[in-house]
């Protein structure tokens, strides 16, 4: 977040750009020649995993070697190093099976509420209840509120990542387009003096004779990022402390906490603020640095929850080549002191289900009597990261 330099040298070839080239999906596409010419489908390439380090080889039993990374002492579960990116650290499956689910079901429920913010605030204003209306089935509707006063803050969109604009088409093969990005940069400012947003329920016939409205359920699908605990202003790059904001949670705060003990000298972390991030298949994060933090060096806790993801790491510019390794449910990341001023970013998910390594989640409870299928069925096709920061 904050996401120094994020736009600068996307043009460019640089070794992060071919790294993010080379993991993010292809997808295919029938080109036509000409009038006469019958269209054709292009070859999709393979995309070459063989040099993405996978952590839970490393971890698993008999432990594949890998060279320049170690585990690191002391901790009863496993942790490891890698010698090139000091302050940067890997706890494989640090999540149970349950503890994912549970935090799965908070990202989808609880995270996106008000006074959290999310993408959807920019368009829509606060969304209270999204998950609900979503199992409801509702639509939102655009009513009129009476009311004058307009969101203060209505550029919001995370605008830190390159956006399709940025391609760099002449080095994809012809008929391949490739995914979309993640974080479009789209900045409209949709918040309209005295009017505000409902959910409704209505039938299809009453729905067409509504100029502005959305289903709950393309709100969860288009739903990208929810900001936790102190708030964070996107078009400023800057946390705004005048938002108002819930503290995170004692048991968010208390997972950080036990979570970042590898990249924390003798005190411990503390928890203020999050970002959620909802990736769905064809959404990637570009690189970025993030540096809004007062102290860079306290680790920012990162945990990946749903389907597999090539994760990148790479140095201070982009011209250094990234690491690519794998992110599971249930890995966290920390990233802490060199390791903070390093660009990173998430090419690919996997979502087809011979490579998305979903954990088998169907013995798991679920949670607070919310109901757990229509959590598995987004997980399935869908990965979550929420990463942690400590700010003053
Ligand atoms: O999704 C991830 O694993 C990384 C997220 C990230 O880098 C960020 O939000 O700044």
């Amino acid at each position: 977040m904050g996401y120094a330099d994020a736009q600068e040298g996307a043009f460019s070839r640089t070794a992060f750009r071919s790294a993010e080239k080379k993991y993010k999906r292809y997808t295919h596409v029938s080109s036509a020649k000409s009038r006469n010419q019958r269209s054709r489908r292009a070859q999709v390439p393979e995309t070459d995993v063989s040099e993405v380090l996978d952590f839970r080889k490393i971890a698993g039993d008999g432990g594949l070697a890998v060279a320049g990374v170690s585990r690191v002492e002391g901790y009863d579960w496993p942790v490891y190093k890698i010698d090139k990116q000091p302050g940067f650290f890997f706890i494989p499956e640090a999540l149970t099976k349950v503890e994912q689910v549970q935090w799965a079901t908070q990202c989808l429920t609880t995270f996106p509420q008000p006074p959290n913010r999310t993408n959807h605030n920019v368009m829509y204003g606060p969304i209270a209840d999204l998950w609900t209306a979503f199992q409801e089935k509702k639509v939102l509707v655009e009513v009129d509120s009476g009311k004058q006063d307009c969101d203060s803050v209505s550029n919001l969109a995370r605008t830190d990542s390159t956006d399709a604009s940025q391609r760099v088409d002449e080095e994809v093969p012809e008929g391949v387009i490739e995914q979309n990005r993640f974080h479009d940069g789209t900045t409209t400012s949709g918040v309209v003096c005295g009017k505000s947003w409902e959910f409704r329920d209505y039938s299809k016939d009453e729905l067409a004779s509504l100029s502005k409205s959305v289903s709950a359920e393309t709100l969860v699908r288009k739903l990208r990022w929810a900001t936790v605990g102190i708030q964070f202003d996107w078009s400023k790059r800057a946390y705004n402390e005048a938002l108002p904001f819930q503290e995170i949670s004692p048991k968010l705060a208390e997972l950080a906490t036990r979570l970042a003990k590898p990249a924390m000298e003798d005190e411990d972390f503390r928890a203020e603020a999050a970002i959620v991030n909802f990736y769905g298949p064809d959404d990637m994060l570009g690189g970025h640095v993030d540096d809004m933090e007062a102290d860079m060096s306290k680790p920012i806790v990162s945990i990946s929850l749903g389907c597999k993801a090539v994760f990148l790491i790479g140095g201070p510019t982009r011209d250094e080549p990234p690491l690519a390794m794998f992110v599971r449910s249930g890995d966290v990341v920390l990233m802490a002191g060199s390791a903070r001023h390093c660009f990173h970013g998430v090419p690919r998910i996997f979502n087809d289900e011979k490579d998305s390594d979903l954990p088998d989640f169907t013995t798991v409870p679920g949670v607070d009597g919310i109901q757990l299928s229509p959590i598995l069925d987004y997980l399935k096709n869908s990965r979550i990261n929420v990463n942690i920061r400590q700010v003053h």
